[in-house]
């Protein structure tokens, strides 16, 4: 059956979507985190990129939420996003992120930070200079070293990319075995920095490898596959987490270009990737939240004015069609949106950035919807998402009404 689009006003009243960004759990969303603590303990800011999305930053970010040290935040545009803040270039001019200042004093480099934190605040339940730590610390470069040789270069024959998968595979075997060597799902005897430190890269290693190379480095690897797990019974983790549509689209400006394999199982994982269904995907096992569609309606009508603006679509036709793909989203039923709006509809869908604008199973619910609403007018495609800039995702764009 098809239904009218909802109003914008009557579309509010089926969302009660809040969070406390300063004292509740980890979000993207926040610019002051005191965990119950006066603004007056504050003695760190995070310099952090607008997208939540660089991995050095998530580092950092985790560590904090871990340690729930009171911190500001600031955010930062990354090149491949947009002109990079003049602020900023003055307090680091190199422009990289992240960089802290903690009692105003400004440190960059993602591993001097987490020492200069360690020496203030403690550990994270293990130092980063622990004995215990440093040949994790070392394995943790070399798998990244072993994913970027498979990824970031042009397959030149057959041969070599096996080779490549082999030697990444062997760097797996090493990671599984330090995971094995302890009773519980971490990789020491506790979660600790240890564990902070793996997160960010082979969180995008998960993403990447089953998009361009059809390996699940999630599901072949059980004691990977439980890490992940573990990590997901954290809230801190939860809120930091992405998913496999925003990583592998985020990824290739910023490894300078990730190559496909073009296997029969990396043509399907790059098709449901991008197509969906996103549901069941190896890139979140934790259930889905009762309150996800709730989410993904607040996230969307506090930022609606801003979509329909950026959308290539006429104002008026993608207003429509957005409220069509919404109300279904609410309401289970297919609402009809204007003739012409699925190239549109699915722009956005191809846009939504994870954990930046809603968590994960939200945005899997307004992909999902997106998708739906513009099957029933056409199925045509945006055109593909770059991947030399993602100048589309300026956020300039969306700090401005
Ligand atoms: N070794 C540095 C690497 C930091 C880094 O590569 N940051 C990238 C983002 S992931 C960056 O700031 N690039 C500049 C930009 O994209 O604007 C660290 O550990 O902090």
């Amino acid at each position: 059956m098809n239904t009218t689009p909802l109003s914008w006003q009557e579309l509010e009243t089926l969302t009660d979507y809040k969070i406390d960004a300063v004292n509740g759990l980890t979000n993207a969303k926040a610019r002051l985190r005191l965990f119950g603590q006066p603004e007056s303990a504050v003695r760190v800011t995070l310099y952090r990129d607008n997208h939540a999305w660089c991995p050095y930053c998530q580092k950092i970010w985790l560590w904090l939420e871990e340690k729930q040290i009171p911190y500001r935040i600031e955010k930062v545009t990354m090149f491949c996003y947009g002109e990079k803040e003049s602020w900023y270039k003055r307090k680091v001019p190199s422009g990289m992120l992240p960089a802290i200042e903690l009692d105003g004093r400004i440190i960059t480099e993602s591993d001097d930070i987490l020492l200069a934190l360690e020496k203030v605040f403690g550990s994270l339940n293990q130092g980063m200079e622990d004995p215990s730590v440093l040949p994790l610390r070392q394995l943790e470069r070399l798998l990244f070293r072993a994913w970027c040789a498979w990824l970031c270069y042009p397959m030149i024959s057959s041969n070599q990319e096996r080779r490549n998968r082999e030697q990444f595979i062997r760097v797996v075997a090493r990671v599984e075995e330090a995971l094995a060597s302890t009773p519980g799902s971490y990789f020491l005897n506790t979660f600790g920095t240890v564990d902070v430190i793996f997160t960010p890269y082979v969180e995008r290693m998960n993403a990447s490898l089953y998009y361009y190379k059809g390996y699940s480095l999630r599901e072949e690897n059980p004691r990977l596959g439980a890490w992940f797990a573990a990590m997901e019974s954290r809230p801190t983790y939860c809120g930091t987490q992405s998913d496999f549509h925003t990583h592998v689209h985020d990824l290739p400006p910023q490894m300078g270009g990730c190559w496909e394999n073009g296997e029969p199982q990396m043509l399907l994982n790059k098709k449901r990737v991008d197509n969906g269904s996103w549901f069941g995907l190896p890139d979140v096992t934790y259930p889905e939240p009762e309150n996800s569609r709730r989410e993904a309606l607040q996230r969307t009508i506090e930022h609606h004015v801003n979509i329909i603006r950026v959308n290539p679509a006429d104002d008026e036709l993608f207003d429509q069609a957005l409220r069509c793909a919404l109300t279904q989203m609410m309401t289970g039923e297919d609402c009809l949106p204007p003739q012409g709006s699925d190239i549109a509809l699915r722009y956005l869908r191809d846009r939504i950035n994870v954990p930046r604008d809603m968590s994960i199973y939200a945005a899997k619910r307004l992909r999902e919807s997106l998708e739906k609403t513009a099957a029933l007018v056409g199925d045509g495609q945006p055109d593909p998402i770059p991947t030399k800039h993602r100048r589309d995702q300026d956020p300039s764009n969306f700090a401005r009404k």
